[in-house]
């Protein structure tokens, strides 16, 4: 299951870089003329495992895909919608935008979007399985909760859309999370914490194969 939320996760990962990275490619004419340059890149240089050259590209494809230099909620449902026309990603976008968002301002700046890249695609096992814990931990208090988890299979069922076959049946997402919770709640407590997280999943070769695969993205 964890599974299936990192694969969507790489998959949307490397849509939205080639997606940037094509437009970033077409618009290079004149970008070099506005010559746009980042306060604080290296700062950000040592802030995250992206090179000068990355951020660069980075920065630009941001600001090409947001001229304001900011992305809102919205404008960040609207993208995430272009990768999946036949379902709806915006629940799914909800709970990654506020994944993203670290300092709850309700924007999305260039340096939350490449630290959360930089945590994802360039950090440690356990850096990316810190990130993931929470994201399923919504309310952050420390603990994954069934429903929290059952919000956020929901999501991504929406998000496949109604053309998955055979079609999802309702109970779906709920079994789905009832075997997440076999797996991981190991002291049968209801909840799921950081360290029974993090050794389920470094105990789960398809996790680890998955996560492993987030080295290739970028
Ligand atoms: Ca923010
Ligand atoms: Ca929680
Ligand atoms: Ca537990």
């Amino acid at each position: 299951m964890i599974t299936v939320v990192m694969f969507y996760m790489l998959i949307n990962l490397q849509q939205i870089l080639h997606t940037l990275k094509e437009k970033s490619s077409e618009e290079e004419f004149q970008i070099s003329f506005v010559c746009h340059r980042p306060e604080g890149l290296e700062i950000l240089e040592e802030q995250t495992k992206f090179s000068k050259t990355e951020l660069q590209f980075l920065y630009r494809a941001f600001k090409n895909e947001c001229p304001s230099g900011v992305v809102d909620e919205d404008v960040f449902k609207l993208i995430y919608s272009q990768f999946f026309p036949q379902g709806d990603s915006s629940n799914y976008a909800h709970f990654l935008f506020e994944a993203f968002d670290t300092n709850k301002n309700g924007c999305l700046s260039f340096q939350e979007f490449v630290a959360g890249l930089s945590l994802i695609l360039r950090g440690s096992m356990y850096d990316r399985l810190n990130w993931a814990f929470h994201f399923y931990d919504h309310d952050k208090d420390g603990f994954i909760t069934k429903e929290e988890m059952l919000n956020i299979m929901k999501s991504i069922y929406e998000m496949m859309g109604k053309y998955v076959s055979p079609p999802i049946q309702d109970d779906i997402p709920r079994e789905h999370v009832d075997r997440f919770f076999q797996k991981m709640d190991r002291n049968r407590d209801g909840v799921v914490t950081i360290e029974e997280f993090i050794e389920s999943c470094q105990k789960d070769e398809n996790i680890m194969r998955s996560m492993r695969l987030f080295d290739s993205v970028f």
